[in-house]
This record gives structure tokens, sequence and C-alpha cells, in this order.
């Protein structure tokens, strides 16, 4: 896994983040990790610290007085970039994402240009949440393929991997969200690059611990942001 590295953004994941960090180091391969950790008050940053001094490969970016999502990706990818990486594979810190797909993304990367881990396709699998919410998530995939043009089984997963030459041809700068929308933006930026995109299944999990930060509102207001990142072009 030369030049790998596995990019997490975190921010009050104290209790998850050290496993995943044990996780993703005993799959093999060795891959770099780097933790972008927007100082969280739960002290999430101090876990990673340790793990540091532990781990070979172990990288943290503290980002200090700046919070949110967008800039924690767009901080990461220039940090994982600068760090050397060809290939760069971005994770939650909540335990969702299971490290046992990055060989399996490593391997589609070869042949793409940007892979991303499936719920929805043969072989995924997502957690089991109430009906209501399964049935929200199948239209929101329809709704944001149709919107943005796609033909993704998963396109608002937060588990891809990037090649580095993928990242510069969407060009980091250019991407304005400050949160979280910056998962839909930037697979629109690489679509819109003519970048080819590919899938592998993944197994999502339950998140281990913490809350859950997306409500009704939230989720009206992302589809309206769908709609005008499409007018945007
Ligand atoms: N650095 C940084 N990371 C963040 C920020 N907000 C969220 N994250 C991290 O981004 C990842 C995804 O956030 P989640 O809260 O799990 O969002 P989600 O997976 O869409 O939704 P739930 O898991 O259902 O809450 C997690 O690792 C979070 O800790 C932030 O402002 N800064
Ligand atoms: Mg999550």
């Amino acid at each position: 896994m030369d030049n790998t590295i596995v990019f997490i953004p975190t921010y009050n994941e104290r209790d998850n983040i050290g496993p995943l960090i044990d996780e993703i180091k005993a799959i093999g391969g060795d891959p770099g990790i780097l933790v972008v950790d927007d100082d969280s008050p739960d002290g999430t940053w101090r876990v990673v610290e340790e793990k540091a001094a532990r781990y070979a490969g172990v990288h943290l970016l503290r980002r200090r007085g700046e919070r949110g999502r967008g800039g924690a990706g767009i901080a990461g990818f220039k940090r994982a970039i600068e760090l050397g990486a060809s290939r760069i594979v971005e994770m939650d810190g909540d335990g969702q994402h299971d490290p046992a797909a990055i060989p399996l993304m490593l391997k589609a990367i070869e042949s793409n240009d940007v892979v991303l881990g499936s719920r929805f396709m043969p072989g995924g699998t997502d957690s089991e949440r109430s009906l209501t919410r399964r049935v929200v998530s199948a239209f929101a995939r329809r709704y944001i393929n149709s919107v943005l043009g796609l033909k993704l089984s998963d396109p608002t997963t937060g588990y891809r991997c990037f090649r580095k030459t993928a990242l510069e041809a969407i060009g980091l700068k250019n991407l304005r969200s400050k949160d979280q929308f910056i998962v839909t933006e930037m697979l629109y930026s690489c679509s819109r690059a003519g970048l080819k995109i590919g899938e592998v299944p993944i197994a999502f999990r339950r998140r281990k611990s913490g809350s859950s930060k997306l409500g009704a509102a939230a989720l009206t207001k992302y589809l309206i942001r769908v709609i005008l990142l499409r007018s945007r072009g």
C-alpha cells in the first residue's frame, strides 16, 4: 500500500478513533493514516497523539479555531498529498465504515479515478434502521442521481478512494462547501471532470458511540442544495 493514506475527519470521536486506527493497522499493507480533528472538546486529538506515538505513519492535523467538515476535508486531502500519497481513502471516524473494505477499494482504484464504497450494490449492507429512514434514503439516492445526472448505487457515501490525479483534476481550491455537503460537491465535481467513478460493496456498521447529526430539516436543506449545486454548474 505504498503511497496510500487513509484520511479521517473527526469531531468528538474520542471513543471511536482509537479502535478504528487499531483496525486499520490490522488490515495489513500498512497504509498511512491522517486524522484531521477540529480541536474536539472531547479530546479526540489526544487519542490520535497517543496512537501516533505508538505506530509509525499515523499523522494528526489538529485545526484550532476552525470548524467544519468541508474545511477539514480540503485540509485533509491537501496534507495527504503533501505527505506523498498517490491514493487517498476517505472514511468516517465514527466506526460506521469497516476498514476491511480498504484493500478492495485499492484494488478497484487501479482501474478507476475514484471508487465509492457502496452500501446498496450487491454485496453491500446498510446498518438496519427504521423503515422511514430507509425509504427517505432510497428517495434521496434517486433524487441525487437524477438531479446531478449520475448513475450510482450510493451517491451519498462518505467512504471513498481518490487517486491524487483525480483531486488535482477537480482542484481542491474550487470546493466551496464548509460542511458535510462537501461529500456531494466533490462527487459532482469528479463527474463533471469526466473522471471514471467505480463502486465496491461495503458493510455499513452502526455508529459505535456519539450522536448522529442528520434530522428532517437538515435533509430538506440538503436536497435543495443539490439543486443549487446543479444550477451552479
Ligand atoms: N474535522 C471535522 N470532522 C467532522 C466535523 N463534523 C463531522 N466530522 C466528522 O465527519 C465524519 C462524518 O460525520 P458524521 O457525524 O458521522 O456524519 P454522518 O455519517 O453523515 O451521519 P451520522 O453518522 O448518522 O451522524 C465523522 O468522522 C465526524 O466526526 C467537523 O466539523 N470537523
Ligand atoms: Mg457517521
